[in-house]
């Protein structure tokens, strides 16, 4: 499959998706979201893969939505726009996705990095939601995620006042797992989501499930459906593999199933 503004490219288990508009510092128009859900999806559906990569250009990440697609719009272009509907089908991604940031990060291209399951980021990297700056609020879930992930009092400093993070700063306030140098961080990035897919899938796909389930439920109705997806597990043919590694002392070879 060809595409006019991703990259796509298989490294071991780790489907990597890189956004590729360049000159608009990978900008997020329409096309460009719907090419990267469409890859995703197919990343998502092949058993080969077990965790993707969404990674950008040492200088950007993504600069935010297209600002100039947008500048005309109407309320109801809004609400017509297809765009919206890609962040729907990345939520119901189910392999792990990881966000690999270097430079900016700003706006829906923060969205975007925050709506991956983790998120890795090179020391240029800079977060921010500078909407405010165009006479608008985050769109795409900026509002709430980043609330949930770095506290209120960080979240109205950058949404309010278009504070920039460091790549630091957002691994002290938790919105970052990792942060790696300038020169490796892909190839860090790659041995970061390469771990997790060698992992065994169907635990994978779950224990994201299940961590997921603590922005949508309360504790006790959290705690029940992970009980249950426990249960499930001991199904599987990698549970039986697991267990049966451990107590043989060698190394499991899953079977995804
Ligand atoms: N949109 C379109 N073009 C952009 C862009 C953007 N967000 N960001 C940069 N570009 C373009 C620039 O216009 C320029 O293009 P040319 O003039 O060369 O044609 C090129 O990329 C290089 O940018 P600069 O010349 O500005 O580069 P600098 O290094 O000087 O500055 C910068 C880099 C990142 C500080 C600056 O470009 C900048 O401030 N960019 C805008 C950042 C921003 O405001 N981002 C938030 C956008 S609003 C929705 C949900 C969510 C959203 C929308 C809808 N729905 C519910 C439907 C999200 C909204 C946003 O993200």
């Amino acid at each position: 499959m060809t595409y006019e503004y991703i990259l796509t490219r298989e490294e071991g288990r780790v489907g990597v998706v890189q956004l590729n508009r360049p000159k608009a510092l990978n900008a997020l128009n329409k096309a460009l979201m719907v090419e990267l859900m469409d890859a995703m999806e197919a990343y998502d559906a092949n058993a080969d893969i077990g965790c993707m990569l969404v990674t950008g250009s040492a200088k950007a990440f993504a600069a935010g939505a297209d600002i100039k697609e947008m500048a005309n719009a109407t309320p109801v272009d809004m609400l017509n726009n297809p765009f919206i509907d890609q962040w729907d089908r990345l939520s119901k991604i189910s392999k792990p996705v990881v966000a690999a940031v270097s430079g900016y990060a700003l706006g829906g291209g923060c969205e975007l990095a925050m709506a991956c399951d983790m998120i890795v980021a090179s020391e240029s990297a800079k977060f921010g939601q500078p909407e405010i700056n165009l006479g608008i609020i985050p769109g795409a879930g900026g509002t709430q995620r980043m609330t949930l992930a770095v506290g209120k009092a960080v979240a109205l400093d950058m949404i309010l006042n278009g504070r920039f993070l460091s790549a630091q700063e957002a691994q002290q306030f938790g919105l970052v797992n990792r942060v790696y140098p300038n020169e490796s961080y892909l190839e860090d990035a790659l041995a970061f989501a390469g771990e997790i897919a060698e992992r065994a899938p169907v635990a994978l796909r779950l224990a994201k499930e299940a961590v997921n389930a603590v922005f949508e439920m309360p504790l006790q109705a959290g705690l029940n459906h992970e009980r249950k997806l426990f249960y499930m597990l001991f199904s599987t043919a990698d549970q039986k593999e697991g267990m049966d590694a451990f107590v043989n002392k060698r190394k499991a070879d899953w079977k995804g199933h």
